[in-house]
């Protein structure tokens, strides 16, 4: 039986991946659902090829074009977040692929849990903000989330065949970013076109931007706690600019497996979507003569502040990484849109997770509030 996915977000870089991984395997999957926040053009283009039950854009301005696109065709078409939050329950789904950016995954995720559906987990955002309210979900509704995030799947992949066996520590790995070696003198004057050049892997523009504060990092390590069961003292950033070991897990006797392999995030989306099985590919193939070093630094905390911060909110928990993730959001908008310099990002994070009120136990709805005013008032620090 073919496996039938719905794609959260299809017209970004994950979601773009995603489709050719399920065309690459026809007899394997198929697509049932594509959302999009904004772009018709290229989700009506999708919809024609791969022929899903139903489609769905963000954007309810959008609604018009999308359904003049589409006319003719049997496929069906809404439009709005809650129709997103809504088609994630329909019966013939099984798994829904969350590739969405940022905090707009959270509801979708939930109503997809709630609906028993197995979770491909590309959006990270969902489990820094919500990760405990999330995993005891999850529990609750006997449902799986297969990480896609390279890192978390290398993990995934390094527990396989484990059973009960104890995580000593992970070694979470970062390429370090495009500013990898730079300090803050240089950093202070970088622009959104030096920031959006990743030396590894092709991504988004919010994520490019956050791998190089290292705020990624520090968001992967929040979002590795909760998928793995973890305290934040057994997490370490190790930085490897080759990004070909993908993270490693050290377990109670000494031993450390990792997962290796050329950055190409179609492998952990096809990880993921493919689980327990892995489905053979003509991908290229990685060779040791093409790399005879690999190395692995300290991250520099110094120049690269995000990281501290990510780290502080995931110790305080409560609402401070909801706070942290909002603040965040904020920033990379406001650097892409040229109004605050790339060391202003840190500031904006930090002035917010002063300033918003702590709440130890927070449940969805305090989250949901926590969101709204972080954002009002890391907007309101933003002059220009
Ligand atoms: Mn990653």
């Amino acid at each position: 039986m073919k496996k039938r996915i719905a794609i959260l977000g299809s017209t970004g870089s994950i979601g773009t991946q995603a489709l050719e991984v399920i065309k690459e395997n026809p007899d394997q999957f198929e697509v049932e659902v594509l959302t999009a926040f904004n772009n018709v053009e290229l989700l009506a283009k999708q919809a024609k090829e791969f022929k899903p039950n139903t489609v769905v854009i963000a954007n309810e301005e959008k609604y018009n074009d999308l359904t003049a696109l589409l006319e003719n065709s049997p496929i069906k078409v809404y439009a709005g977040n809650d129709s997103i939050s809504q088609i994630v329950e329909m019966d013939t789904i099984d798994i829904v692929l969350t590739a969405m950016v940022g905090y707009s995954g959270l509801l979708p995720t939930i109503k997809a849990i709630k609906a028993g559906k197995t979770i491909a987990l590309a959006n990270k955002e969902t489990l820094v903000v919500a990760g405990e309210i999330v995993q005891k979900l999850a529990f609750h509704h006997k449902v799986s989330i297969y990480p896609v995030d390279s890192e978390h799947s290398a993990i995934f992949q390094c527990l396989v065949g484990e059973g009960q066996n104890a995580i000593e520590k992970i070694y979470l790995t970062a390429s370090g970013g495009p500013f990898r070696g730079k300090d803050l003198d240089f950093l202070k004057n970088v622009t959104k076109e030096n920031a959006l050049r990743h030396p590894n892997w092709e991504m988004g523009a919010k994520i490019t931007i956050d791998s190089a504060t290292m705020m990624n990092k520090g968001l992967e390590a929040i979002e590795a706690r909760w998928l793995f069961g973890l305290n934040p003292n057994q997490i370490e950033v190790v930085v490897h600019p080759q990004s070909i070991v993908h993270s490693a897990v050290q377990f109670e006797d000494g031993s450390i497996k990792a997962q290796m392999g050329l950055p190409d995030m179609k492998l952990p989306i096809l990880y993921a979507l493919g689980f327990p099985d892995r489905v053979k590919t003509e991908f290229p193939r990685f060779s040791f003569w093409d790399y005879p070093e690999l190395n692995f630094e300290k991250p520099d905390l110094t120049n690269f502040p995000n990281l501290t911060l990510a780290f502080k909110a995931m110790d305080q928990c409560g609402n401070v990484p909801c706070i942290l993730n909002a603040a965040n959001e904020i920033a990379v908008e406001a650097f892409l849109k040229d109004k605050i310099g790339f060391c202003e990002m840190t500031d904006i994070i930090e002035q917010s997770m002063q300033k918003i009120d702590y709440i130890k136990h927070p449940e969805l709805d305090d989250l949901i509030s926590t969101d709204i005013e972080t954002r009002k008032f890391s907007q309101s620090l933003i002059k220009r």
